[in-house]
């Protein structure tokens, strides 16, 4: 069976508690929940790992690569739009396929949001539909040969 890793980095495990306006009501176990069950419908698993430290991610990555995984949905969180070493880390485990989501639509908040360093190296991007992106990458990464 395939592994989809789902990586979420800093502040995402403050989801439910922080900015609910901008990033919704539902917590990190919900969406982990709720992912759970949605690959068990598409035949696949997911493995859920967050942090809030840049290397503990790109350890992940490297880590999942290792193991197989078939694909990764990823929202970097700030380090999207600060990280060179993490768009490095998406290569470095090219050619699995990699889909960066955001909660949030980056490009109607402030300018700094508007640019993301790893998005380039992602096989797609996903932002503004809540937490449905990552259901939308869950299931294209599950859907590729
Ligand atoms: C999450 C964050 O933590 C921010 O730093 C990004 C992203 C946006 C999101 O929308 O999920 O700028």
């Amino acid at each position: 069976m395939k592994t989809i890793g789902i990586l979420n980095g800093p502040n995402l495990n403050r989801l439910g508690k922080r900015e609910p306006s901008v990033y919704g009501a539902d917590t990190l176990a919900d969406l982990e929940r709720r992912l759970t069950g949605e690959a068990a419908a598409l035949g696949v698993k997911v493995e859920c790992f967050q942090s809030n430290h840049e290397g503990a991610l790109i350890d992940k990555l490297h880590a999942w690569a290792d193991a197989g995984v078939a694909g990764v949905a990823m929202n970097p969180g700030g380090y999207t739009h600060t990280s060179i070493a993490l768009r490095d880390a998406v290569s470095s485990i090219a050619p699995i396929p990699v889909i960066e989501v955001h909660i949030s639509n980056v490009h109607a908040r402030e300018e700094f949001r508007h640019h993301s360093r790893t998005a380039g190296a992602c096989v797609g991007v996903i932002a503004g539909l809540g937490l449905d992106g990552y259901s939308l990458a869950l299931r294209n990464l599950a859907a590729r040969k």
